[in-house]
């Protein structure tokens, strides 16, 4: 069982594997997804394979399999068939582009999340703040990676803003070209922990999972002169290991980031508010009229930024909408269940001799 921490299962997930009792399985962590099929690192190596049909019926994910998965794999001898997806610790999960309340989930089983924002025009504090808070949704731990640091810019406005933005959470200062502040990120890289890096398109996160890996496995880009966006390089999610052990995995630039509906996540991202808000003098304050709001006051007095809390009204309110959808959903697909359920039994019944007479 420990050899399975080889391939990057934790402990948790080896001992689900053994759960299963079926000794013709091959366990394996999926390190890349492609349409249709994924490709999974097992004891032997790399092979691809793709979901057994079961699996699209289980959980609320279009795509069942997300590259860091823990998977139990079938083969008969010729291609392989991913039957199991074991417990995922964290997910980074994302509201799925459209009015669907459908989750897409980006990767799973992450111990840190580096949300990667170069310095210049990509640096947008209200951006990270959705960040963070859609990594939180999802249980792993958010760091913010500043890169592109070799070029000009004010130091004393980014890590202001990083203090108002992100506040207590682990900042570290790098560039992917001259490979400067890398070390900031040992502690987080630790063997057998796994990172995942996120953040918008031409940020440089290829270019630093490069840098740590020590080789130009990742393609890098450009990014257009006249905004510094990137054109995304980047196409699929990917999870390689460091030489410090850690297993790291690239994606894509995204261009939406939906909220999946836990505003818990949202008021974590902002706990000083949600620390001011506990002196208004009614618990269901609204914080727009009522007397006695320690948020009006505060935000009258400065000790709360206005735009920090814009910026939480607005996630808030995306996260609450968000769970409406997802609690219709899932009324919905109850409903479409039980139906079946009832269809079922007057069929069995109509055939049943013993209901005969
Ligand atoms: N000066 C400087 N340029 C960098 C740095 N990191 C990345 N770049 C440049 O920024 C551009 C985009 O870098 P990528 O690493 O491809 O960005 P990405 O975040 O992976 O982008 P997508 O894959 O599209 O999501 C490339 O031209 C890189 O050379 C850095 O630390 N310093
Ligand atoms: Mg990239
Ligand atoms: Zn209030």
């Amino acid at each position: 069982m420990e050899q399975l921490a080889a391939i990057g299962l934790s402990q948790a997930q080896a001992r689900s594997f053994e759960d299963l009792g079926d000794r013709s399985l091959i366990p394996g962590r999926v390190s890349a997804v492609d349409r249709g099929r994924h490709r999974v690192l097992t004891l032997d190596g790399e092979v691809w394979s793709s979901p057994a049909g079961r699996l699209f019926h289980q959980g609320d994910d279009a795509s069942p399999v997300a590259v860091g998965d823990g998977v139990a794999l079938r083969t008969d001898g010729g291609g392989f068939q991913s039957v199991h997806v074991l417990p995922r610790r964290t997910v980074l999960q994302r509201k799925a582009a459209g009015q669907t309340a459908a989750r897409q989930v980006v990767a799973a089983n992450l111990d840190t999340i580096f949300v990667v924002t170069a310095v210049g025009h990509d640096f947008n504090p209200r951006r990270l703040e959705r960040y963070v808070a859609l990594v939180r949704e999802g249980g792993a731990a958010p760091a913010i990676v500043v890169t592109k640091t070799d070029l000009p810019f004010d130091v004393v406005a980014v890590i202001r803003a990083l203090d108002e933005a992100a506040p207590g959470l682990p900042v570290a200062m790098v560039s992917g070209l001259s490979r400067h502040g890398l070390e900031e990120l040992q502690p987080m890289l630790r063997t057998g922990s796994t990172v995942a890096l996120v953040g918008s398109s031409g940020a440089g996160k290829s270019t630093l999972a490069n840098a740590l890996l020590g080789e130009a496995r990742f393609a890098t880009g450009a990014v257009r002169a006249h905004d510094e966006r990137g054109v995304h390089v980047t196409t699929r999610r990917e999870l390689v290991q460091l030489p410090s052990g850690a297993w790291l995995i690239d994606t894509p630039g995204m261009r939406e980031l939906g909220l999946t509906g836990d505003e818990a996540a949202v008021d974590a991202a902002f706990d000083e508010i949600t620390v001011v808000a506990e002196r208004c003098r009614f618990a269901d304050c609204t914080h727009e009229h009522e007397p006695g709001c320690a948020v009006q006051e505060a935000l009258q007095s400065g000790a709360l930024s206005p735009a920090r809390w814009a910026s939480y009204v607005k996630l808030k309110r995306e996260a609450a909408f968000a769970a409406r959808r997802e609690d219709e959903g899932a009324e919905r697909e109850h409903q479409r269940r039980w139906r079946a359920i009832h269809m079922e039994m007057r069929e069995r019944r109509k055939y049943d001799p013993k209901q005969r007479r």
